[in-house]
């Protein structure tokens, strides 16, 4: 097998099933308060498969007009969004390493048939504080290469409970998610796939 590219943990079964059903009981108050939205892609308006939403001071967010941005408010709503729940931040303090708050929480929601182009996370200001994602629903296949486009990836299984921890080197590497496994994880009422993502977007 492949090892990751520097800079990336893995941490498979991170959280238990039952650390995994209160996040999710947290994730779900939050999208109801804050509900899925159908981002889109600067200047062409094609709609992305993947709906999200967020929580935290900052919400990453795209639209056709203003592209890719956080911003303090739902696009939709108009409204702050929710808080972080503690439950959010006290799993950026015990994985991130990193001795300033997270500010921004987005919430991926992939459908079965939902996928993620590659691209790199560039929009925040602060690249050295890591990125910290969880996963919960169904298994997924990541893929993650270099900070260059067109280099080596190599392919990855996340399931339910597993965190990754995206630092250093790795902190601008190409990734995406190729495609959900629907039918392997039975935490969802419905088929798919939850990704948190949980970062610092200024300098702090
Ligand atoms: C590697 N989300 O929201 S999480 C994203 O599963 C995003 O929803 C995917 O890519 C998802 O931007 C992947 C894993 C991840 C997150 C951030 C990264 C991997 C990363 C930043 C740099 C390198
Ligand atoms: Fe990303």
């Amino acid at each position: 097998m492949a090892s990751l590219p520097e800079g990336v943990q893995h941490l498979p079964a991170a959280l238990d099933a039952d650390e995994q059903r209160a996040l999710l009981a947290d994730i779900r108050a939050v999208v109801g308060k804050a509900p899925l939205f159908v981002p889109v892609m600067p200047r062409t308006g094609k709609p992305m498969s993947v709906k999200m939403t967020n929580c935290g001071a900052l919400g990453w967010l795209t639209d056709k007009l203003g592209g890719y941005r956080y911003q303090p408010t739902h696009p939709v709503t108009g409204a702050p969004w929710p808080p972080m729940p503690d439950s959010v931040v006290a799993l950026w303090d015990r994985f991130a390493g990193y001795p300033h708050a997270p500010e921004a929480c987005l919430i991926n929601f992939y459908a079965p048939d939902a996928r993620m182009g590659l691209h790199q996370d560039r929009d925040e200001d602060d690249f050295d504080a890591p990125v910290v994602s969880v996963s919960l629903g169904d298994d997924c296949r990541f893929r993650i290469g270099g900070s260059k486009r067109g280099g080596k990836t190599i392919s990855l299984r996340l399931q339910s409970g597993d965190v990754l921890v995206l630092g250093g080197a790795s902190r601008l590497a190409y990734h995406g998610v190729d495609r959900i496994d629907a039918g392997t994880s039975m935490l969802l009422k419905q088929p798919g796939r939850i990704n948190l993502t949980l970062r610092r977007v200024t300098a702090p």
